[in-house]
C-alpha cells in the first residue's frame, strides 16, 4: 500500500471514529472513545481485510444495518426465468422473486386453480407455455412519475404482457398478443398509464398464417400494440386495446412522450434493409444483412390521433384484435419516420419530454432529436422522401438537435435531477455521464451536450437504471449497471456465470461517479430495471380479510372461517373446505374414492404478519403458499388409489412438522 493510500485510510478511519463517536456518545456525554466493536478496533478490521479508503466509503454507503430498510426498490427483469426480481437499493439485497410467466413452487404460483387461470390467460390457443423472456418492467405512472401501484412486464419470446399488483406483489393478468409472436418495445406506459405499450420485434404475418420469406415485403409486418389499462380494475382491457400495422422493419425499443410530447410515442427499428437471412444458402447472415444501411427509422407515432381513429372504427380485425392498417396510418397522419444512425437501440425521452435520445450500437454517438422540431416538420408537411410503403420521412438534420460522442456501443440512457444523462456503453463496458441541453443547462452551468465523466463497469453493460431515472422528476443518487458478463468478478461457479448488477454512486453533481457494489444475478438474463422510492409502495402486510382471493382482489366465494370447515360430496365430485392455522389443517383426514374429482379450498385464517402456510400434496404435484387471510384452491381427479400424506411446506411454528394430514384414496 502506498503512502498516499495509507493517508486516505487514516482519514477514513478518523471519519469513522467521528461517526461512531456521534452515534454512540450522543451530544452531551464527553466520554473518551476507542472505536472498537466487541473488543476489535475498526481500524484493525480495515487493515486485516486490506480495504482501501474507497472500499470503506463504498461499504459505508451501501450497508443497511439489520432491521433497517432500503431507500429504494428496484424491479428487475428476470429474463428467461420469466420472473421479476425485487431488489433493495443501495444494499442490493434480493427481496423477492415474483412469479410471472413461469410456475414458481415456493409461491405456489401456477399450482393453485386461481394462479393457473392467470397463467393460462397468456397461452396461445391449444398450447401451454411454461416460460417467458422478460425484458422491460414498467411501473405505472401518474403525471409521468412512478406511483407505486402496478408493474407491467413483457415476454419477448411469445409477445405477452403481464400485470403485477404492488399491493401484494402478485401477477394478476397475462395477455397474449393475438397478432404477434415476438415483442420487444414494451412495456412502457403513457404518463398516466392510460395505455401500456408493447412494440413488436421480429416481423411476421400478423394473421399468424404461413408466408414464405420470398413474400417478406408484401406479407410480413411489424406492429405496436396499445393495451388499454383499467386502473380501477387493475386489468388490461383487450376490447379497448388496439395495434398499429407497421412495415416489416424490426421494431425495437419504445418510449412514451411526456410533458410537451405527451400523446406521442417513439419506437426505433433496425433491419430496415428487410434482410431475410439464410446464411446457409449463401445470403448475408442477419447480422450483416440488417446492418448495410447507414440509417434506420425512428418511428414517431401520434397516439392521440391513433386512438381517435380506433374509436371512429377505422380498425380492421386480425385474429379478433383491433388493428389500424398501415395505409390508414399514413393517410391520417399517425406515423412518421426520422432517420437514426447505425443500428439504433435505446430510445429514451428526456424528463422535460422535448428530447429523444437514441443510441446507435455501431456508432460512438448518442443522437438527440428535438421533438418540437419534429412536430413543426410534421405540421408544415416538410418531408424529404417516403419509405417504400409510403411513410413520410422527416429530414435527419431538421429533427436532430445534437450528437454527443459518448464511447463505444451506446445502448440505453437515463436521467438525474442535476441535468445529466447516463448512457450505457456495451462495447466499452462503461457508463458515460453527459450534460443535457435545453432547460437543463442552467442547472449545472456546464456546456450542454458534452461528455463529462465515465466509470468502468464489469462487463458488457446492457441497460442501466437510475433511481426514478425515466420519470418527469428523476431522483438520481444511485445508478445500477445491468452487466451481461461477470467473467472474473465472483468465485468460479463453472462455465455458466452469473450476471453482474453494479451499483454506482451518482449523488454528487461535481464529483466523479463511483462504483460501490457488485451483486451477482444467478437467474435469467435481466435486461431492464426500474428503481422506485420505497415509500411510494403501499403493500399490504396481510390480506385485507380472511378468505381473500388475490386473483380477483376480493373475498373468495369458497372461503370458510374457523368452525365452517366441511367436506361436501356431490355425485363423483368431492369439495373440501379446509382451514390452516398454526399448527394444523382442519380437517386432517380427507378420504375420497378413486376417480373422484376433488376441489379443495384452503383458507389461511391467520392475521399475524408472515404466518404463511404451505400445502404439499405428493404424487398429485401440488404445492401452495397460502399467506395470512388467503384462500387457494386445487382441483384434480384422484386417479390413483393410495395414501398421500400432505404437509405444510412453510416452517410456520415449533410444531410445523406436525402440520400434516392424510389424503386417502379408496380403490
Ligand atoms: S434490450 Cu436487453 S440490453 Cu431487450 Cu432493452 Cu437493450
Ligand atoms: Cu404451517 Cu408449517
Amino acid at each position: 500500500m502506498g503512502t498516499r493510500n495509507k493517508h486516505y485510510l487514516w482519514l477514513t478511519a478518523l471519519a469513522l471514529v467521528g461517526l461512531l463517536w456521534l452515534l454512540t456518545c450522543g451530544k452531551n456525554e464527553q466520554k473518551a472513545v476507542t472505536v472498537s466493536v466487541g473488543g476489535q478496533e475498526v481500524n484493525q478490521v480495515i487493515q486485516q481485510r486490506g480495504l482501501t479508503a474507497q472500499d470503506v466509503y463504498a461499504a459505508v454507503k451501501t450497508y443497511i444495518p439489520t432491521g433497517k430498510h432500503d431507500e429504494y426498490i428496484m424491479f428487475a427483469s428476470g429474463g428467461h426465468s420469466g420472473q421479476v426480481l425485487v431488489i433493495g437499493v443501495p444494499s442490493m439485497r434480493l427481496l423477492k422473486v415474483i412469479g410471472v410467466f413461469t410456475p414458481e413452487p415456493w409461491q405456489g404460483w401456477g399450482f393453485s386453480k386461481e394462479t393457473r387461470e392467470v397463467l393460462a390467460g397468456g397461452n396461445p390457443p391449444g398450447k401451454t407455455l411454461t416460460w417467458g423472456d422478460v425484458h422491460h418492467p414498467g411501473l405505472s405512472e401518474t403525471g409521468g412519475d412512478y406511483d407505486g401501484q402496478f408493474l407491467f412486464v413483457n415476454d419477448k419470446a411469445n409477445s405477452r404482457v403481464a400485470v403485477i399488483d404492488l399491493r401484494d406483489f402478485e401477477t394478476k393478468q397475462i395477455v397474449k398478443n393475438p397478432i404477434s409472436l415476438s415483442d420487444h418495445g414494451g412495456t412502457f406506459v403513457t404518463p398516466n398509464t392510460e395505455y401500456v405499450i408493447e412494440g413488436g420485434q421480429y416481423a411476421m404475418p400478423l394473421n399468424g398464417q404461413y408466408a414464405s420469406l420470398d413474400q417478406y415485403k408484401e406479407k410480413y409486418r411489424g406492429m405496436i400494440t396499445f393495451w388499454k389499462f383499467d386502473r380501477k380494475k387493475g386489468r388490461l382491457v383487450p376490447g379497448q386495446s388496439f395495434a398499429l400495422e407497421l412495415p416489416p422493419y424490426w421494431q425495437d425499443l419504445s418510449d412514451a412522450g411526456k410533458q410537451v410530447s405527451e400523446g406521442w410515442v417513439f419506437l426505433n427499428s433496425f433491419n430496415t434493409e428487410m434482410a431475410t437471412g439464410g446464411v446457409e444458402s449463401g445470403n448475408p447472415p442477419f447480422e450483416a444483412g440488417a446492418s448495410q444501411r447507414d440509417m434506420d427509422y425512428l418511428h414517431v407515432i401520434n397516439l392521440r390521433k391513433a386512438e381517435q381513429l380506433f374509436k371512429a372504427g377505422k380498425t380492421k380485425k386480425i385474429n379478433g384484435f383491433n388493428v389500424l392498417p398501415l395505409d390508414v396510418l399514413i393517410k391520417e397522419g399517425v406515423l412518421y419516420f426520422v432517420p437514426e444512425p447505425k443500428s439504433p437501440h435505446g430510445i429514451d425521452v428526456t424528463p422535460d419530454g422535448n428530447y429523444l435520445v437514441v443510441s446507435g450500437k455501431l456508432d460512438p454517438h448518442v443522437t438527440i432529436y428535438n421533438f418540437t422540431k419534429i412536430k413543426q416538420a410534421i405540421e408544415k408537411g416538410q418531408f424529404k422522401e417516403h419509405d417504400p410503403y409510403g411513410v413520410p420521412i422527416i429530414d435527419f438534420d431538421t429533427a436532430m438537435e445534437a450528437q454527443v460522442e459518448v464511447g463505444l456501443g451506446p445502448l440505453h440512457t437515463q436521467f438525474d435531477p442535476n441535468g445529466y444523462a447516463y448512457t450505457s456503453l456495451f462495447l466499452e463496458s462503461a457508463v458515460a455521464r453527459w450534460t443535457l441541453g435545453g432547460q437543463w443547462t442552467s442547472k449545472h452551468g456546464k456546456e450542454p451536450w458534452t461528455l463529462v465523466d465515465k466509470v468502468s463497469v464489469h462487463y458488457n453493460i446492457g441497460h442501466l437504471a437510475v433511481a426514478e431515472g425515466d420519470n418527469v422528476h428523476p431522483d438520481g443518487k444511485y445508478l445500477v449497471a445491468l452487466n451481461k458478463w461477470s467473467i472474473d468478478r465472483f468465485a468460479n461457479v463453472g462455465p455458466l456465470l452469473p450476471q453482474n448488477f453494479q451499483l454506482v454512486d451518482i449523488a454528487s453533481k461535481d464529483q466523479p461517479m463511483k462504483l460501490l457494489y457488485d451483486m451477482p444475478i444467478g437467474i435469467g438474463e435481466p435486461h431492464y430495471a426500474q428503481i422506485i422510492k420505497a415509500d411510494k409502495i403501499k403493500a399490504w402486510e396481510v390480506y385485507p380479510e380472511i378468505g381473500w382471493d388475490p386473483s380477483t382482489q376480493s373475498k373468495h366465494p369458497k372461503a370458510v372461517q374457523a368452525g365452517g370447515e366441511k367436506i361436501v360430496r356431490r355425485g363423483k365430485t368431492v369439495e373440501v373446505f379446509m382451514t390452516a392455522v398454526r399448527s394444523h389443517y382442519t380437517p386432517e383426514h380427507v378420504e375420497v374414492k378413486k376417480g373422484d374429482r376433488v376441489i379443495w379450498h384452503i383458507t389461511n385464517i391467520e392475521r399475524a404478519r408472515d404466518a404463511t402456510h404451505g400445502f404439499a400434496l405428493p404424487y398429485y404435484n401440488f404445492n401452495l403458499s397460502i399467506e395470512p387471510g388467503e384462500t387457494q384452491t386445487i382441483e384434480f381427479v384422484a386417479d390413483r388409489a393410495g395414501v398421500y400424506p400432505f404437509y405444510c411446506t412453510e416452517f410456520c411454528s415449533a410444531l410445523h412438522l406436525e402440520m400434516a394430514g392424510y389424503f386417502l384414496v379408496k380403490p
